[in-house]
């Protein structure tokens, strides 16, 4: 439904006039190259381009004092001098004639976005703005922000739109204290904030950006903040913190929107943040918060001051939100032991209030690292809850060839193909979704088949040639990813040749989730090449480092808890080139819980994730 991306160029002009080292780093350019950069990629074209209006004195009044307002609109006409005394009145702040104008475009951008997204001209999108937001109070310029861009937003959403639950997340390396009070009592807005904490040793060097602020009143448990302790947290913890501290809160409040106060000064190279994940993360932050409200995103832009780091976070946050798959994350999967304490004081700060985070701190997160993992550090983030005691240490990812390799990006033309064993014409698919026609050679089909007594059958055999040469499609980069039909009775087989045509045609790492009676092919080799997660198979057990096997885990918190904190930490750390899904018989799951697994896989391998369904399942 397409990607708003919102911007006028007049918010370039506001910039520092005088000598502050503090705030210099607030620069014109980090627009610029933000879009610079956007239109290089091709990505700025793709995008439903939306010119900035100012915010109104009404809208700005939904979360600001009259009184501040119009002192912000009197420095309009000030001189330098008086801009500058204005400016020490308050915490890291400049003002310039033209803030007031910026600052009103900035607010209104979040403004429109929302209204696009809400009233279903795009499905998400991003406002491009300064000054940033999130510091700033209801009568407080602070930390480069003037007016509250985000909060506005979740206001408006709320009053002009009706919402009742808005989440945003604060993705910049600063805490957002100012959303953190205009919000604190409120539960309609569920506010998530990671942030360079250093026990209280880091701007703004406020206790209420500790862990155990959790909100006031009926707002209790509404307020959720991550603070890190180190600098140089990087992708496994910021994956980490996502999968197991904000999503099962943000699955239990069940937006129906998501803001992302979208600072990228958490970025690596960042002066402010000293951070170490790369920008590709964002890619795969931002592919997690679609699955929620519906894929409705909006990200405003907050921080970030390393203009390289930034314009290509910006890019891979804008790529996604359009859809492309996101490329792989570097680096060994495995969160540091300041980044596993600080997430697991916040869930233990918020268990009073999320049932979601209950079942799960019966068993606290593994704190010591674990002899069995590379480097003595624990095993990838941190699979936690009862059913993980099965789970072995996790697979030490082999050293990455396929990192080497020319990234997967760009995106194939074609991002998902439908193989049925006879098209369907009253299928109805979205645009970038195609029905396969094309089936490999018959005699090679057969030569596969051979091995397999429930692959004999004609109706097996066709559906396999269409497998069969959906996989090449998709190992060869033409597809991105896919579905196929297989007859019941054929689906292990189906599966096992699946797994040995994607290892003999290029996947260097295989992950095969399996849900229901599925049994591991009984040559899989323990090679480490294969990794083999079974969902509601009989019995829970770690039998292999690389084949890990749950029941339903209707006891443990459920089937997303299972995701969450178990396929896809264990996903993320073994790093595969290619990703099966099977649905095999009694896995007991509705449609949608298929859709949001395959979503979720959709962060690994570059997209590169073929589900097999019995045939009767695709028809639904
Ligand atoms: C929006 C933002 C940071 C202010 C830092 C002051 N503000 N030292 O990143
Ligand atoms: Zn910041």
């Amino acid at each position: 439904m397409g990607t708003a991306l919102v911007y006028h160029e007049d918010m370039t002009a506001t910039r520092l006039l005088w000598d502050d080292p503090e705030c210099e780093i607030e620069r014109p350019e980090r627009l610029t190259a933000a879009l610079d950069r956007l239109r290089q990629r091709g990505l700025e074209q793709r995008c439903l381009r939306l010119s900035a209006r100012e915010a109104s004195k009404e809208e700005l009044g939904l979360v600001h004092s009259p009184e501040y307002v119009s002192l912000v609109r009197k420095t309009q006409v000030l001189g330098e001098e008086e801009l500058q005394a204005l400016s020490r009145q308050f915490d890291a702040i400049y003002f310039h004639p033209s803030t007031f104008h910026c600052a009103r475009l900035a607010a209104g951008a979040g403004l429109q976005l929302v209204d696009a997204v809400l009233t279903g001209t795009v499905q998400n999108g991003l406002a491009l703005v300064r000054p940033p937001g999130h510091h700033s109070q209801r009568a407080a310029a602070n930390g480069f922000c003037v007016f509250n861009n985000v909060a506005i937003a979740a206001a408006h959403a709320k009053q002009k739109h009706g919402l009742h639950r808005i989440l945003i997340v604060d993705w910049d390396v600063h805490h957002g204290q100012g959303i953190q009070y205009l919000f604190e009592d409120d539960p309609s807005v569920l506010y998530f904030s990671w942030h360079r904490y250093e026990h209280g040793r880091f701007w703004p060097f406020l206790r209420e950006s500790d862990a155990d602020a959790v909100g006031r009143g009926q707002g209790l448990g509404f307020t959720v903040n991550l603070p890190w302790n180190q600098v140089g947290m990087g992708n496994a913890d910021y994956m980490a913190a996502f999968l197991h501290l904000l999503l099962p809160l943000a699955f239990e409040f069940d937006p129906e929107l998501v803001l992302v106060s979208a600072g990228f000064d958490s970025v690596i190279g960042d002066p402010e943040g000293q951070m170490q994940a790369t920008p590709e993360c964002f890619a795969h932050l931002t592919q997690l918060l679609q699955v929620l409200a519906g894929g409705r995103v909006c990200a405003m832009l907050e921080g970030g001051y390393h203009l390289e780091s930034l314009a290509e976070s910006v890019c891979m946050t804008v790529q996604t939100l359009l859809g492309d798959p996101a490329p792989p994350l570097s680096g060994p999967m495995v969160p540091c032991q300041s980044a596993l304490e600080s997430i697991q004081s916040a869930r233990a700060a918020q268990a009073p209030y999320w049932k979601s985070l209950q079942l799960q701190d019966a068993t606290p997160v593994p704190t010591s690292p674990s002899t069995h993992s590379p480097e003595g550090r624990p095993p990838p983030l941190l699979p936690g809850g009862p059913m993980c005691k099965a789970a072995a240490p996790a697979p030490a990812p082999a050293p990455s060839s396929f990192l080497d390799q020319p990234c997967l990006c760009p995106a194939p033309s074609v991002r998902t193909t439908v193989a049925l064993t006879a098209p369907d014409t009253t299928l109805v698919l979205p645009p970038d979704v195609i029905q396969q026609e094309g089936s490999a050679l018959r005699e090679e089909t057969e030569a596969w088949a051979r091995p397999h007594k429930s692959l004999a059958r004609e109706e097996a055999l066709t559906a396999l040639g269409k497998l069969l040469y959906l996989l090449d499609g998709m190992l060869d980069g033409q597809v991105n990813s896919g579905i196929a039909a297989t007859p019941a009775s054929a689906a292990a087989a189906t599966l096992d040749v699946a797994i040995q045509r994607g290892l003999s045609h290029g996947a260097q790492r295989l992950l095969c989730v399996a849900l229901g009676q599925l049994d591991r092919p009984p040559d899989l080799a323990h090679d480490g090449r294969t990794l083999w997660l079974n969902i509601g198979g009989k019995e829970a057990a770690a039998l292999s480092m690389f084949h890990v096997s749950t029941p339903l885990p209707v006891m443990t918190g459920g089937f997303l808890s299972c995701i969450l904190g178990l396929v896809l930490p264990l996903a993320y750390g073994f790093q595969p080139d290619l990703v099966l899904v099977a649905l095999g018989p009694g896995h007991g799951l509705q449609g949608p819980h298929a859709a949001l697994l395959s979503a979720m896989l959709r962060g690994l391998a570059g997209g590169r994730v073929l589900a097999l369904l019995e045939e009767r399942t695709s028809r639904l």
